[in-house]
């Protein structure tokens, strides 16, 4: 079997090494001439747990190779961004000119399969679009009688940090442009999934990968919205959700100081796109989630007066707990923000960065280690949840005064300084 994979990102190259894993001859297409080079050299350019000794076991072997030029296969995977333009509109650009380049070699028998992430309808616009370029094949959908190809829509679910795991165990919803793609498409899939693999329709299955990000935006959301009331009455939020989630049907997110990462904070505004009038819920919650990090900056500066001129440490730039990814993170705007404001004051903890971003380089803040920020800061805002954080012992940290936007410190005394009106801050 020959797979093209369409896009060497964050999902094009572990899915098209872990399908190289299977001894199929995988060629990965990028547009960036050093990604491939990278990749060839059995090097990645992306951090993901376990992936650089997987790629480089199956160039070594020979399975996988990439390429900046497409090749006739039998299996293409489109794997290419769909970021949003102007008032959050979709962009499916990429999309298109990666199914402009599978044209070009396509043949009858062939299967092409869409996993980004993608506004309802986008599998059928590819459908019409090779129809188009493609006049000598029958496409489904534009066609009478039995299709030489097979187009079909299923979208990966894995999570950061533990794609490779992710990629084989969960789960698949398989949508086809007509029930013959979605079958064919399932074939391909069984070759590594070991989950369930679900046949639908390729609609049904765009809906389903923007509802499930969705679910998790409204929720977290709710956690978000509920955090802000909480410090409003000096309750903690974290003691109350631990409580209400004993109830056996309520199960709420944990709050943070926004919603990162360029998923979640994305695909809901493809389902606002598709109809505005009918997804006050889903708007509500992106602005909600989107409005925590000016929230987090106000509170942070509250206890940043409380002392001033002390040191104040902010633990934490990614977007999530245990990853080196930074893209649409609300703990790095927080952070550049601080550091604006209070340049040199700041120290910036990461221990997945060896270097400040440059927005943070020219304010004058520092990269530190945990041991200096303990040694030195006694402020600390914790704005990620990284284990290394989460192991701090109360005795390092029981004198500081802490904005712990994660509750990884459940132990940590409140502090309520007499000179501000500042609420309790844990
Ligand atoms: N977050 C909270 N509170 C929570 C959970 C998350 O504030 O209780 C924040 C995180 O800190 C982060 C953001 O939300 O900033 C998103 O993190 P995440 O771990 O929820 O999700 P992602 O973006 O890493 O991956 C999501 C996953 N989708 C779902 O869980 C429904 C993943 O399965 C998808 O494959 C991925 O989006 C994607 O590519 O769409």
């Amino acid at each position: 079997l020959k797979v093209a994979v369409l896009g060497l990102g964050y999902i094009g190259l572990p899915t098209a090494a872990v399908i190289a894993r299977t001894g199929a001859m995988v060629l990965g297409i990028d547009v960036h001439q050093s990604v491939v080079d990278t990749i060839n050299a059995g090097k990645v350019h992306i951090e993901e747990v376990d992936l650089d000794g997987l790629v480089s076991g199956v160039i070594a072997r020979g399975t996988l190779r990439a390429s900046a030029q497409i090749e006739p296969s039998d299996v293409f995977v489109i794997a290419v961004p769909t970021p949003f333009g102007e008032n959050h509109a979709p962009n499916i650009g990429y999309v298109l000119q990666a199914a402009t380049t599978v044209a070009t070699v396509l043949k009858v028998g062939d299967t092409v399969i869409l996993e980004s992430t993608s506004p309802v309808g986008t599998t059928d616009k590819v459908a019409e679009l090779l129809a188009r370029l493609r006049p000598d094949l029958k496409v489904p959908g534009h066609c009478i009688g039995t299709a030489d190809l097979a187009i079909a829509y299923c979208p990966e679910r894995v999570l950061p940090g533990r794609i490779l795991v992710e990629l084989i165990e969960n789960d698949r919803v398989v949508g086809g442009i007509t029930p013959r793609c979605a079958r064919k498409a399932l074939q391909f899939y069984r070759r590594f999934v070991r989950g369930a693999c679900v046949t639908t329709s390729a609609k049904a299955a765009e809906m389903t990968k923007l509802t499930e990000n969705a679910f998790r935006d409204v929720n977290i959301a709710f956690a978000n919205e509920l955090s802000i009331v909480a410090d409003g009455m000096n309750i903690d939020i974290w003691e109350v959700i631990r409580l209400a989630n004993r109830h056996p049907r309520v199960n709420i997110l944990s709050p943070g100081p926004g919603v990162g990462g360029h998923c979640i904070a994305v695909d809901p505004w493809f389902l606002v796109a598709a109809d505005r009038e009918h997804t006050p819920l889903i708007r509500t919650a992106r602005e909600v989630n989107d409005g925590k990090v000016d929230y987090t900056v106000d509170r942070a500066e509250a206890l940043i007066a409380v002392l001033p001129n002390a040191p104040v440490a902010c633990l934490g730039l990614a977007f999530k707990a245990n990853i080196d990814d930074f893209r649409e993170s609300p703990a790095l705007h927080v952070a550049q923000e601080l550091a604006a404001r209070h340049g040199a004051r700041i120290k910036i903890v990461e221990p997945y960065a060896t270097e400040l971003p440059d927005a943070l380089v020219t304010t004058g803040a520092q990269l530190v280690d945990i041991d200096n920020a303990i040694e030195t800061c006694p402020i600390m805002i914790v704005l990620v949840d990284h284990d290394v954080f989460r192991s701090v012992p109360l005795a390092e940290r029981a004198d500081k005064l802490v904005y712990d936007t994660r509750g990884i410190w459940p132990d940590q005394p409140a502090r309520l300084p007499a000179t501000t009106s500042l609420r309790l801050i844990r």
